[in-house]
């Protein structure tokens, strides 16, 4: 039960129904997906559309997939042209995915790949038309009953097929210069800090607090010479003295805040997201469906606990849960893993968790526009 973005032409995927944009009366064009399915179905399908004749905006109708044999169905949709988004293009372009998904899983797929619908001959604005695929099969793969599954891939051909907005682009280098600039300050003043040749040298910088404390002292060999050690006690009465001391309470370990109750939880990875799915009141399908993973990848990791999970499998179940920063560390550190400002997938994820941005398809956008592992399952 997962969403995929994938980079390839629609005519090679290998799954139970690809989608084809057509128009109302099936008039091949001379370029795009239609062109493309056409061409490698072969001429028996401009036979069997002829035969259905028309498909209404929003639609979709179901062929054989004749010479294509990567797959057994030809999902056409008919999606709408796109004038100024004021002609009822979102909803007319949702009904289309509705369409299709609700026929694929009228014929039992349980894989489907379909084209960026209306962005390519009808201009439909391409970040707009992402929100609105994966919102939609996002909200199908939610209807399914449990023991139902589908694969549902979303093709881009081309690579502005999508082309994530300049914006989101720019906040996150901007993001990742702030904190690496900040980091590096904060680095190379430690560096400065501890380098004593610089001090040697005479830069007069005027000592911090800690400049001053006497080294710490090499664990070597015990001292048997007591030293004179200066008595800093309140001075105490001799008859309050008791004769017998009482037990010295132990120190109890520091108590966390209800809101720190996770890092006292034994638990393992996968454990402890079931113990935040109940923590937060997400229920384990839309865990899966906002993870982008499926059940048997967590029951897997579940039942494996010492076999590590794949790290962008990890961060997926992290957003998901829709985790802060500092739990989100608890639960990847369950796994032996971290958030390292030297990846750039962690640090797309840290810039997303920080502004509590939890979409994983916006996610995975931004990682697939930068050539990266995408979050979740993936075949
Ligand atoms: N595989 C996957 N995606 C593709 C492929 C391919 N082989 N070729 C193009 N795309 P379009 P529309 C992308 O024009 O906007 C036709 O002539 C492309 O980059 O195929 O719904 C029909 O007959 C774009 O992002 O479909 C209709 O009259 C997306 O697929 C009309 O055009 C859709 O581009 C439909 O226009």
């Amino acid at each position: 039960m997962a969403l995929t973005i994938v980079r390839n032409d629609i005519t090679k995927m290998h799954v139970d129904a690809i989608v084809n944009t057509t128009n109302e009366y099936f008039e091949v064009g001379g370029v795009g997906v239609d062109a493309g399915i056409h061409y490698a179905a072969g001429p028996g399908l401009k036979k069997a559309l002829a035969e259905i004749g028309y498909c209404p905006v929003g639609s979709a109708v179901i062929t054989d997939s004749f010479h294509i044999t990567s797959c057994r169905y030809i999902i056409h949709t008919v999606g709408p042209v796109y004038w100024d988004g004021s002609n009822g293009e979102a909803e007319k372009l949702r009904s289309c995915y509705r369409s299709i998904l609700s026929l694929a899983r009228g014929k039992g797929c349980r894989s489907l790949a379909i084209p960026s619908i209306s962005t390519g001959a009808y201009r439909y604005p391409k970040a707009e038309a992402y929100s609105i695929a994966t919102s939609c099969i996002r909200e199908f793969l939610l209807s399914l009953p449990d023991d139902e599954d589908m694969m549902v891939y979303l093709v881009l051909f081309d690579r502005d097929s999508v082309a994530v907005s300049e914006k989101v682009d720019s906040e996150v280098e901007q993001y990742i210069d702030e904190e690496y600039t900040y980091k590096k300050k904060a680095d190379l003043h430690s560096h400065y800090k501890g380098n004593r040749s610089e001090r040697r040298r005479g830069h007069n910088r005027p000592y911090d607090r800690d400049d001053i404390l006497p080294s710490v002292r090499p664990y070597g060999k015990p001292v048997f010479m007591e030293e004179a050690v200066p008595d800093v006690s309140p001075a105490i009465p001799s008859d309050s003295i008791p004769v017998m001391s009482a037990p010295v309470p132990v120190a109890a370990p520091e108590a966390h805040s209800p809101d720190d109750r996770y890092r006292d939880v034994d638990l393992s990875f996968a454990e402890m997201c079931e113990w935040w799915c109940s923590e937060k009141g997400i229920t384990k399908k839309e865990f899966y469906i906002q993870a982008n993973i499926n059940k048997a990848m967590f029951w897997n990791m579940k039942n494996n606990p010492r076999q590590i999970p794949k790290k962008t499998n990890a961060l997926a179940c992290v957003i998901g849960l829709r985790l802060d920063y500092d739990q989100a560390i608890d639960l990847l550190g369950r796994a032996g893993m971290t958030l390292s400002k030297y990846y750039e997938t962690d640090r797309v994820v840290e810039d997303r968790i920080r502004k509590q941005m939890y979409d994983i398809d916006e996610i995975n956008l931004e990682l697939f526009d930068r050539d990266l592992a995408l979050l979740g399952s993936y075949a």
